[in-house]
Order: structure tokens, then C-alpha cells, then sequence
């Protein structure tokens, strides 16, 4: 028999890594005989430059896990028994949308769309799945589960999601890794680093925790969590008493200079030692540092990150730390500066893509996803009767998981999660559809650690009966009576949407990426996208709300010398090996994490007859969670770690971190505060001795 040609070849299909990561890498897929062998990193693609972190290059070991849901299922057991029963799609779709219907009659509000970044693809994202939400009326979901605090503070401060362009790290002489762990989460940048270190740059690392990223840099500050707006502002201090700044820069490019310098001067750098836990000398140093680097017209840098804006104050920290590069007038370099997020530079065609005009004039509520546990348990009207689930864990990542649960497992609810597997939230589900991984769908990405567009070509088809989550929608939409036409838009054609004419479709076709024009030094003179134009230190859009227009030092709600029985602050940072909840249940990377574990200093394991290896239960006021110790350098005392972020169903006692972690909100962005969380530790059980047969 002869064999179809296309079946036979071998190709190479060019993609995108769709996970929620600064990297955004371009991929390349080999597929031979209709399926993908291999994925690896595009070498083309100078940000990518042929490498994959662990994770993605077991990419096919996740698409063809032998867990993949690839069939509609619905439910048969009690809610969280994780038993169900394969259906048709055409049972479950038209099943769903009498559910939705009967709500929506009522209050469309009462149904909550929830969604984050299981992929950060526009189209499988928020596309077709937006434009059903807006025609049927549904509560609106505020995404601030992530990056929301940090985000707002760049906003009031710079103008926008706005910063250096990330290659030109590889030209700093300074580099301040300010809450992040590159090598784990962001390891392309890290690969920058490296080459401004060849070339005598000097590291510092800023993170409770001594990660793998800060053991190679030159200097770690351990600032105990929450605290480095205090850091930053005895920063200012000493720049202040040196007079390491830049007045020309200051008088021109920033507003409230004089405000900040007065709040500044508040901050010797003994009262940030004493708050943040570290010595006096260390600040100094730093300070030494970055104000000899303005002195000497070399180029500092700062690459912040999400670590430190999840704590009360992370809003205001975030405006501290970004404040900083003003004053040394470091964006006069384009290898200085600071990068936080690069995703507000992308001319993204949003409203396009997800056309809000379907809301018809509607204002519907918006449901904050941080608080998902409060929102399912409020009787405040319209209560929640429906959850639809795509692209997020929220029974695994939303805090105080306690809670989470209680609401998810509400008999009178009716959820619908659209998944690859079968997560601690799809337990819970009505029905799970099965939708396709990035190997078997179209996408476009941007990207928000670079400032490169990227494409994403289907490689194989989709396994099984998944469906990617837009068509999904689509199929709804026709089951609900949505007739307009939008429904009806191709994946294909939803990716020329997303950047309309801004990006060159054919180009970003042919190579799998598209750079977006920008300058190099984007603010060496000013024009930043506040309403002053200038770096705001003052914001005045914040003070007309009531709130300091100033930033300040908040500090974190738990812990911070408030007295509890709860002497230990918790962190939970990602594990090296998993992106949030993904790749969990993908066996060769759980098996290099090996199990759920808390790292804890010596002193700290020593007053509580804790050594490694020993089962420890970590609890507080909202519950206990049951994990390994490990008595460990990395973390500091007063401080442990409990790493992120384990399926529930695969820890020790069927939970995770997030039972510790509370729904309290940061001061700025209504985001979550995963980190200030205080907690005990105690040995679980008493030690067993194996008894040995020789005495
Ligand atoms: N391997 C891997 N990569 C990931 C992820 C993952 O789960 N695994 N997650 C992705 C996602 S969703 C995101 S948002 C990004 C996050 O990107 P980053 O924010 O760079 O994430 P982390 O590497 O967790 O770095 C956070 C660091 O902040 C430290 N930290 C905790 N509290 C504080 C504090 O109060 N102050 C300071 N200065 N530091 C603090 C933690 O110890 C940790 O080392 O990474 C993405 N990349
Ligand atoms: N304690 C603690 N909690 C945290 C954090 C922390 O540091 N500590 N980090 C927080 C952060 S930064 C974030 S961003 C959130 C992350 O929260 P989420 O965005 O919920 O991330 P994941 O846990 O990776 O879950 C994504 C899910 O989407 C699914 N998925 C992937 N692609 C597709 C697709 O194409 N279609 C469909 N339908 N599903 C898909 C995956 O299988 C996966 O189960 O967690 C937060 N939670
Ligand atoms: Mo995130």
C-alpha cells in the first residue's frame, strides 16, 4: 500500500512555548508520521537561541501522557470523587448550555467565567471564550492572580508595563536580580546575565530565600519577605547623602522628586537593616554599588520580578523599587534601567480579539479571582450557580485553598472545566471537556520578558476527541443561539487579529517570531506613558483615590512583629521543575522534585527537633498542611520555604501550600498575598526508629 506522503515525512513545525513565563520561547516541533518526537528550542530565534528549559523539552511526554482527558466526561460520583463517565460531545455541549441557559435567564451574572494562563496564547486564551462570556453577560473575572500588584505599580510609576529590553542586560555592570529566581523561572534571562558577568558585571541578588540564582551571583541580601520598599528607600537614602544622582534627570524626567526625597531621608540605613533583617553594611554596599556605577557613566540594571509584589505592601514596594533608576538617570543607558514587564509594549489588538461591544451596554459585576473561595461561599446576590474553568487550577493556585475547596464542592454549583487532565479542580467538575495542548492548536503570543511576537502552528492533530478550548466555545456559542458572525471566525484568522496591521503576518509566518520596533533606551529622555510624561514618584492619579500618592513601606499583614502564635513567615516560590501546577503530574519531573517538601532553616529545625526528611505539619488559623522537611541554607532563619505548587491529590495528606495562604489583598492591584503567611512547623509524627537487627 502506498504510503500518504505527508504522513510519512518527517517536518519541523514551528510554535510557541505557550506557558506562563518571561521566555516565551520559539519552538520546534519534529513530527514524524503524524507525531511529534521531539521539541525543542528554535535556534533562529536569538532570545530562545536553541535551548529549553527542563520542563518544555518533555513537551510530547505531556501531550501524550496517558492521563490526557481526551473525551467529555461528566460527572457520576459525589463532587471531588473524581469519578465520571465518558459522554458524547453533543450530550455534554447541549447539556451545558441548558444548565447556562436556565441561569442566565435568571442572572447571567451568576455565571463566572475563570481563567488564567495554563496557556498565555491570545486565541486559545481569550478569544472566542471572551466574546462568549460578553454576549451571554456573565460576570466579569478580575485577573489578579498573578501580577496585578506589581502591574499597577509600574503603571503609576512608569506609565505602563514598560522597561529595558531585556537583551541589553548583557551589557549592565551592575544587575540587580530583585526578588527572582532566574535560573528557575526566567532561565533566558539568566543566559544575559552570564555574559555581562564574562564582561565584569557584578551580581546581586535580593530574595529571602538563597536560590540557585542567588548562590552565583557576588552578593545575596536575604531581606526578610515584605520588606523591600524599606530596602529601596534606604537605597534612596544613601544615593541622597552622597549626592549620587542625577539632578539634571531628576528635574527634568520625574515628578515629586523633592516629596520622595523627604520621605527618603526617613530611611537610614539602620532602620531598613532592622526591618528587613540584614546588616547595615550590606545596604551600604549596595548602595556603594549603584550610585559608583551613575558616577562612573556605567550602566545599572534591575531586573524585578513577581517575588517581591506578593506580600501587602507589594504594590507600593514595586513603585519604590522602580523609582530607583531615575534617580542615577540609569535610562540614559540602554543596558540600564529596570525590567519588570515587557507586555504593555506590544500593539495587541484586544478588543478585536475579545469584542467587549458584545456586552451590549451591559455592565456586568467582576469577580476577583484571588478571592475565588469568599466569592463561591458569599450568599451576597447574584450568588455563583455556575464556574467555567479553562486555562487555571484554581483548587491548586487560589489562596486559602480551605475555603477554595468548600465553594467548588457547593452541590448547588455547576461547573465545567475545560482541561488536559484531570486536575484538583476538575475533580470537581459537572463535566470536563478535553481540550488540545499547544502541539494540536493555533496560537499568537506575546510576551512579557521579551518584546518579541511569536506564532504558534498546530504540529499534530488533535488526540483524541480534544478540541481547542476556542471551537469548544464556538460549539457552545451555537447551542446557546449566538448567531452573530463572530463565532464564527477561524483560529487561524483570530491570530492575523490579534495584531491587525502592526505586525507583518508573513513575516511572523515564515520565521515563527516578529520583533516589535521599539527604542533601545526608551526613556534616555523622558516620554514616559504617564499623564506627566514624566516618571511619576508622585502619582496623582493615587492620590485622587484617596490613596498616598507617594509610595511607601506597608508593612506585611502577618508577621512584622505583630505578636501570634504563628512565629514563622512562609514563602511558597515555584519548584524548579513545575510551572504552577503544570507539569505535576508529568512523572519524570515529579520525580526530580521529588515530594512536596519545606525547607527550613537549622535554628529554626533545631528548636522544634525537626531534621530532614522528617514528615512536618505546617499550620495556621486557616489550616494544616503535612509535607517533608528539609533542614536546608536556603532558607533563612525566621523564614521557610514551602515549594510550589503540588497538585493537592499528589501531596502527603491531599493538600497543598495554599491551605496556609490567605485571601487578603495587596494595596495596590487587588492581587493575591501568597507570601505574608505566617505559620508553625512541628514533627507530625514522633521519629520511628527502624528497629535493626544489630543492637
Ligand atoms: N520553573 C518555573 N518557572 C516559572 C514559574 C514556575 O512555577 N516554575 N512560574 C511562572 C510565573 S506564573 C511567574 S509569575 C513567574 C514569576 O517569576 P519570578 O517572580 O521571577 O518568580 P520566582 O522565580 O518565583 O521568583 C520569586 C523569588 O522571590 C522570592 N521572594 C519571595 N518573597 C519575597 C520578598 O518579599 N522580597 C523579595 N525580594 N523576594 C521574595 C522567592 O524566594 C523567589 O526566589 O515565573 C514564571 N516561571
Ligand atoms: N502559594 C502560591 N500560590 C500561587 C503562586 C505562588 O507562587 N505560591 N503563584 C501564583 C501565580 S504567579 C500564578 S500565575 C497562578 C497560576 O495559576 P494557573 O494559571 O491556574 O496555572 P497552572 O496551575 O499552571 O494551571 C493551568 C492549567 O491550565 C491547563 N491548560 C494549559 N493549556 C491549556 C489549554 O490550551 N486549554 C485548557 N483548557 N487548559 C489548558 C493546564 O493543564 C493547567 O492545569 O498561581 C498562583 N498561585
Ligand atoms: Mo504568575
Amino acid at each position: 500500500m502506498m504510503q500518504d506522503p505527508d504522513q510519512s515525512a518527517t517536518s519541523l513545525v514551528r510554535g510557541a512555548c505557550p506557558h506562563d513565563c518571561p521566555d516565551t520561547c520559539a519552538l520546534l516541533t519534529t513530527v514524524h508520521n503524524g507525531v511529534a518526537i521531539k521539541v525543542q528550542g528554535n535556534p533562529a530565534h536569538a532570545h530562545t537561541d536553541g535551548v529549553l528549559c527542563t520542563k518544555v523539552s518533555r513537551y510530547t511526554e505531556r501531550s501524550y501522557h496517558p492521563d490526557r482527558i481526551l473525551q467529555p466526561l461528566k460527572r457520576t460520583g459525589p463532587k471531588g470523587s473524581g469519578q465520571f463517565a465518558a459522554v458524547s460531545w453533543d450530550e455534554a455541549l447541549t447539556d451545558i448550555a441548558a444548565r447556562l441557559q436556565a441561569i442566565a435567564a435568571r442572572n447571567p451574572e451568576a455565571i463566572v467565567p475563570y481563567s488564567y494562563a495554563g496557556t498565555m496564547g491570545l486565541v486559545q486564551g481569550e478569544s472566542i471564550a471572551a466574546r462568549f462570556f460578553h454576549r451571554l453577560g456573565a460576570s466579569l473575572l478580575d485577573r489578579t492572580i498573578c501580577a496585578s500588584a506589581g502591574g499597577e505599580g509600574l503603571v503609576q510609576t512608569l506609565g505602563g508595563k514598560v522597561g529595558m529590553k531585556v537583551e541589553f542586560f548583557a551589557e549592565s555592570k551592575l544587575i540587580l536580580i530583585w526578588g527572582s529566581n532566574s535560573i528557575g523561572s526566567n532561565l533566558h534571562f539568566w543566559r544575559y546575565v552570564q555574559q555581562a558577568k564574562r564582561d565584569g558585571a557584578r551580581l546581586v541578588c535580593i530574595d529571602p530565600r538563597k536560590t540557585e540564582t542567588a548562590e552565583k551571583c557576588h552578593e545575596h541580601i536575604a531581606l526578610r519577605p515584605g520588606t523591600d520598599a524599606a530596602l529601596a528607600f534606604a537605597l534612596m537614602h544613601e544615593l541622597v547623602q552622597h549626592d549620587w544622582l542625577d539632578h539634571a534627570y531628576l528635574a527634568e524626567h520625574t515628578l515629586g522628586w523633592p516629596a520622595l526625597r523627604e520621605r527618603a531621608l526617613e530611611w537610614p540605613p539602620e532602620r531598613a537593616a532592622e526591618v528587613c533583617g540584614v546588616t547595615v553594611e550590606q545596604i551600604r554596599a549596595l548602595a556603594q554599588d549603584y550610585g559608583q556605577c551613575f558616577m562612573n557613566g556605567q550602566p545599572a540594571a534591575i531586573r524585578l520580578n513577581y517575588g517581591m509584589q506578593r506580600t501587602r505592601g507589594g504594590g507600593n514596594a514595586t513603585r519604590a523599587v522602580v523609582s530607583l533608576p531615575a534617580l542615577i538617570g540609569a535610562w540614559r543607558h540602554r543596558a540600564g534601567g529596570v525590567l519588570m514587564s515587557s507586555s504593555g509594549q506590544f500593539p495587541l489588538q484586544r478588543a478585536a480579539l475579545q469584542r467587549p461591544d458584545l456586552l451590549a451596554g451591559r455592565q456586568p459585576r467582576t469577580v476577583n479571582m484571588s478571592t475565588i473561595g469568599d466569592a463561591l461561599l458569599d450568599p451576597v446576590e447574584p450568588k455563583i450557580e455556575a464556574l467555567v474553568v479553562y486555562n487555571s487550577n484554581p483548587v491548586a493556585v487560589a489562596p486559602e485553598s480551605g475555603k477554595v475547596v468548600q465553594g467548588f464542592a457547593r452541590e448547588d454549583l455547576f461547573t465545567v472545566v475545560l482541561e488536559h487532565f484531570q486536575t484538583d479542580t476538575a475533580d470537581y467538575a459537572d463535566y470536563i471537556l478535553p481540550a488540545t495542548t499547544q502541539l494540536e492548536h493555533w496560537d499568537v503570543h506575546s510576551s512579557y520578558g521579551h518584546t518579541d511576537a511569536l506564532l504558534n502552528r498546530p504540529a499534530i492533530a488533535p488526540l483524541g476527541e480534544s478540541k481547542p478550548n476556542t471551537q469548544i466555545f464556538r460549539e457552545l456559542a451555537v447551542r446557546m443561539g449566538f448567531t452573530e458572525d463572530c463565532f464564527n471566525d477561524s483560529d487561524e484568522s483570530l491570530c492575523r487579529a490579534a495584531y491587525g496591521d502592526q505586525v507583518d503576518f508573513g513575516a511572523l509566518d515564515e520565521h515563527g517570531f516578529a520583533t516589535i520596533p521599539l527604542p533601545d533606551a526608551p526613556f534616555a529622555a523622558g516620554q514616559f506613558p504617564t499623564p506627566s510624561g514624566k516618571c511619576e514618584f508622585w502619582s496623582e492619579r493615587l492620590a485622587a483615590q484617596g490613596l498616598d500618592g507617594l509610595p511607601d513601606y506597608l508593612p506585611n499583614y502577618e508577621g512584622a512583629g505583630i505578636s501570634s502564635d504563628y512565629p514563622l513567615a512562609m514563602i511558597s516560590p515555584p519548584a524548579r521543575n513545575f510551572l504552577n501546577s503544570s507539569f505535576v503530574n508529568v512523572t519524570s519531573l515529579r520525580a526530580i522534585e521529588g515530594e512536596p517538601v519545606l525547607e527550613i532553616h537549622a535554628s529554626d529545625a533545631q528548636a522544634r527537633g525537626i531534621t530532614t526528611g522528617a514528615v512536618v505539619r505546617v499550620f495556621n488559623q486557616r489550616g494544616t498542611y503535612r509535607c517533608k522537611a528539609k533542614v536546608s541554607p536556603r532558607a533563612r532563619a525566621g523564614v521557610v520555604n514551602g515549594m510550589g505548587i503540588w497538585w493537592r491529590k499528589l501531596g502527603l495528606d491531599g493538600s497543598n501550600v495554599n491551605q496556609l495562604t490567605s485571601q487578603r489583598l495587596t494595596d495596590l492591584g487587588r492581587a493575591p498575598t501568597f507570601y505574608d503567611c505566617w505559620v508553625d512547623v512541628a514533627l507530625d509524627t514522633p521519629v520511628q526508629h527502624a528497629t535493626s537487627g544489630v543492637a
